[in-house]
């Protein structure tokens, strides 16, 4: 079957509160336009991220009723950190309250001012915590990467190449690790191949650079080399996993993502001497080593996840289903990023409001429009969002892309769901020309994305007769 059907059945249920187009208007002029203040009880179907907003399973809920919570040896945590060396491999695993801190303790205790760290895509706060540290976070994806209509079945790959020309323009020592994003979320939650990776490696170790991998969906990505790779075809995605991991040192890990709980992260390595640092440093900011900032039963929860995650029915059905909404658009001409994604699918707001400039925000235009008519939210990825201000004009440099994402949360919403979400798109792109563009009227000097605001300057009369108000 071309999309499964869900592999699940539903146990417990979440009412979700219906509104109306003016009760949406109203809570869009109070948030100043910035969906980030919009409450998460006001929206119908929520893709603002796929990070700590999965269901989890019977199997999961379980565990958490079998948490220990003791301060030191909590058994919850010998199964967790049993079920990360069985699909990861690496010999140390030390538990954080989510990615952002585990990326936190791997620069802060590997990263000295003045240094570079390579990845395809840094996501947002990978960069910052590599720039905290006063080094340079550099993006060396392919260059197709950056084309939307570029189809490439492994558009998260490294460029091998430019890789090698940096650590000859930098020198080997000013390069403490090199990492790769799987799926690289940055640029549309495209995958890495084997083959890509194994390239890495073997010019990395020419040079004697270890290598981590940003694990968020890495199951995700293992998929896609079932799918997609030669000669992977047959081989369980488990093994693919191992595979994958043995090519690298360590990774770091949101379990919000493919560990399929509400929160939770880790880091995970051989290397003994950086371990003994970044433990001193959990104990500090973090807790102590058999919880690293979470309770007993989060970690329970996360061990169940990440073996439920690895299950190719679920995954089959995970990866369907976001192209299933990515494909409904396409059939119906909405200009969307190719090829689809794992987690998401992205709208080109460019080619979807060609009569907005830049300057009028057609993603973060698009995004309210879409929340406005059907209440499903999205989040911008434009110039909201990677704007910079030129230091000496202060004018605004835009991004390549302007991208509205809809990230699709595991296990949450139903494919008729999704259905209503592509119908409500079709019909919006029929009508595009009646959204017009917003004017800022408030940014913070930093991460303005989540606190700008802005003044709506689209036409009235704009009404929507879709089921879901
Ligand atoms: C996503 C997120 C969550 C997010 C974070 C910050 C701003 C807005 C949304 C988080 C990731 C990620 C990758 C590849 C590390 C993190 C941080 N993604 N690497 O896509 O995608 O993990 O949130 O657990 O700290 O919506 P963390």
């Amino acid at each position: 079957m071309r999309f499964p059907s869900e592999p699940f059945k539903i146990k417990v249920v979440e009412p979700i509160k219906r509104t109306t187009r003016e009760e949406r208007e109203r809570l869009l002029r109070e948030a100043g336009y910035n969906l980030f203040h919009v409450p998460a009880e006001s929206c119908y179907v929520d893709l603002l991220t796929d990070s700590g907003t999965s269901a989890m399973s019977d199997n999961q809920w379980a565990g958490m009723m079998l948490g220990d919570e003791s301060y030191a040896g909590s058994k919850n945590y010998y199964h967790f950190e049993a079920v990360v060396r069985s699909i990861f491999g690496y010999r140390y695993v030390i538990p954080t309250h989510q990615g952002r801190m585990a990326e936190n303790l791997l620069f802060s205790t590997v990263v000295k001012p003045g240094m570079y760290v390579p990845n395809n895509i840094h996501f947002d706060t990978t960069r910052a915590n590599v720039e905290h540290q006063d080094a340079e976070a550099l993006d060396l994806v392919i260059k197709e990467a950056y084309d939307p209509h570029c189809d490439l079945p492994f558009k998260g790959n490294l460029d091998v190449i430019r890789l090698e020309e940096t650590i000859n323009r930098v020198g080997r020592e000013r390069i403490p690790l090199a990492m790769i994003t799987i799926t690289n979320n940055s640029g549309g939650g495209q995958p890495v191949s084997m083959e890509n990776i194994r390239s890495t490696r073997q010019l990395l170790n020419r040079y004697g650079i270890p290598l981590f991998f940003d694990a968020c969906r890495f199951a995700e990505n293992c998929f896609f080399i079932k799918e997609r790779e030669a000669g992977y075809g047959e081989t369980p995605v488990r093994e693919i996993a191992r595979e994958l991991f043995s090519l690298g040192d360590g990774c770091t890990m949101s379990a919000k993502k493919d560990g399929l709980v509400n929160i939770g992260g880790f880091l995970s390595l051989n290397d003994e001497r950086w371990t003994q640092e970044i433990t001193n440093m959990l104990i500090l900011v973090e807790g102590f080593p058999t919880y690293g900032g979470l309770a007993g039963r989060d970690l329970e929860a996360m061990a169940r996840g990440l073996e439920e995650v690895l299950d190719e029915e679920y995954l089959r059905f995970r990866i369907s289903q976001v192209r299933y909404l990515g494909e409904l658009l396409d059939a119906a001409g909405v200009p969307i990023l190719k090829p689809i994604g794992g987690h998401a699918v992205y709208l080109n707001a460019k080619e979807f409001l060609p009569h907005l400039a830049q300057e009028q925000f057609p993603a973060q235009a698009l995004a309210v429009a879409l929340y406005r008519e059907y209440g499903i939210r999205g989040v911008e990825i434009g110039t909201v969002m990677f704007g910079k201000r030129d230091p000496a004009t202060g004018r605004t440099i835009h991004p390549e892309l302007e991208l509205v994402r809809l990230a699709i949360p595991r296990r949450v919403y139903t494919n008729m769901q999704i259905t209503y979400v592509a119908e409500s798109i079709v019909e919006l792109y029929g009508r595009r020309d009646s959204i017009g563009g917003l004017v800022m009227t408030y940014e913070a000097p930093l991460l303005r994305h989540f606190t700008a605001r802005f003044e709506d300057v689209t036409p009235v009369g704009v009404i929507s007769d879709q089921p879901g108000r």
